[in-house]
């Protein structure tokens, strides 16, 4: 509250209050509004008079303080008693981009932060239409059945364009979706890889304060998203398709080094020697693709997430993989790149978005494009000019 303002933001009753005149037309240097120092019998040659003060508006940035912590706090309360009504908005104020819903969100997570990291972090990745979705609705179900809570999320870096991808995993999903147990969270829509891995990183918070025990992270699109989805969960799951001919197509050789776990899908009917042969050759390349790194052996799998087939499997393997990675150290480990990756993101964030709001910049920011494009200034000496005009460099 400013000095002198009385907690509605007006004048305290003093004498300049008293002294002030109705709204209406009080004459000019009237009784009412002559101020204590014009003498009682002074005529119209003191023209000094009191005008109506126009009261000072309310500080209003405290009480948005509280409403965002109440908020918070309120929200942060139904996510633990397990809400899903209140974490769908808990993840909706978290992906909210409006500046004035981040002070809640800051608070909804230091309030959930000291609740989360119980989950298994899963990520599932591989070619677009490996049938991750589709593994992820068979093995969800069987979670489901086995008494765990699962939660699923989805990151996709180009979220506009395969917008209807996002609507078709959820159809995809239809099983997992009908189950109580289950919470499906498609991904954020929009905006640069950064912030959609930032807000995904959020979003596990939530969901392992909500009592999810099991998280499964797919990737959408192909991209940097695996890279990204690898730098937040414990184990990394790749699924695999049988190609004709080169098997190891469409597969990045960097994605196989990331893999924990990897499994050939749609090992079911006509297609089930092909997977099955696909499995042995995977197997036999990993050697040199993916050579173990600690104690742990990454192995090729196959499954059929139509059948149901393997699926099983594939998570009896994930759960020894956890239990050797834990007993190992490596758990620990990844837990920690993985707090270190979050921060290093949202620094990097940051100063992005602090170095573009800079607006003042735009047109130095064109001038030296336009130079580095042509040859004229070499892109380090451009890079350095753009960050010491932001305040960034020495
Ligand atoms: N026969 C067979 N078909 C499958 C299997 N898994 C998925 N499919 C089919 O493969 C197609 C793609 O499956 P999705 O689960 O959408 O694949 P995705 O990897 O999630 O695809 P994107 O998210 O678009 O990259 C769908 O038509 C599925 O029905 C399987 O195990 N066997
Ligand atoms: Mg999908």
């Amino acid at each position: 509250m400013r000095a002198g303002l009385t907690e509605d933001g007006t004048f305290p009753d003093s004498d300049v209050r008293r002294a002030r005149p109705r709204r209406d037309a009080t004459p000019v240097n009237s009784a009412a509004s002559r101020p204590d120092w014009v003498p009682a019998n002074a005529g119209q040659e003191f023209t000094t008079h009191v005008v109506p003060g126009k009261a000072a508006p309310a500080p209003h940035r405290r009480p948005v303080k509280r409403r965002s912590a109440d908020k918070a706090e309120a929200l942060a309360a139904a996510i633990r008693g397990g809400d899903r009504g209140a974490l769908a908005r808990g993840i909706t104020l978290i992906e909210s981009r409006a500046a004035t819903h981040r002070a809640a969100a800051d608070e909804l997570l230091h309030l959930l932060t000291p609740q989360s990291g119980g989950a298994m972090r899963v990520g599932v990745t591989g070619a677009p239409g490996a049938g991750k979705s589709t593994f992820i609705d068979a093995l969800g179900v069987q979670l489901c059945d086995a008494g765990r809570r699962v939660a699923v999320l989805s990151v996709d870096p180009s979220s506009p364009v395969t917008h209807g991808s996002i609507l078709g995993d959820k159809t995809r999903m239809e099983n997992l979706s009908r189950r109580p147990q289950a919470f499906i969270r498609p991904s954020p829509s929009g905006g640069e890889l950064g912030g959609v891995a930032r807000r995904t990183r959020e979003t596990i918070v939530l969901c392992e304060a909500a009592g999810f025990d099991v998280v499964l992270v797919e990737t959408v699109g192909v991209g940097q998203s695996e890279v990204l989805v690898r730098g937040m969960v414990d184990c990394f799951l790749v699924l695999l398709l049988a190609g004709a001919g080169d098997e190891l197509q469409g597969i990045k050789k960097g994605i196989l080094e990331l893999a924990d776990l990897l499994a050939v899908n749609k090992a079911d009917g006509d297609n089930r020697a092909r997977a099955e042969a696909a499995q042995r050759e995977f197997g036999r390349a990993l050697h040199y693709l993916a050579p173990p790194a600690g104690a742990w052996q990454p192995q090729v799998l196959a499954c059929s997430s139509v059948t149901g087939e393997g699926i099983a499997g594939v998570w009896t393997t994930v759960e020894k993989f956890f239990a050797l990675s834990r007993e190992s150290g490596e758990f620990a480990v990844r837990r920690q790149a993985q707090a270190l990756a979050w921060l290093d993101a949202l620094v990097t964030e940051g100063l992005r978005e602090t170095y573009t709001r800079r607006s003042g910049l735009a047109p130095l920011a064109a001038e030296i494009e336009a130079q580095v494009r042509t040859g004229l200034l070499p892109a380090p000496e451009g890079a350095r000019r753009l960050l010491a005009a932001a305040g960034f460099a020495p």
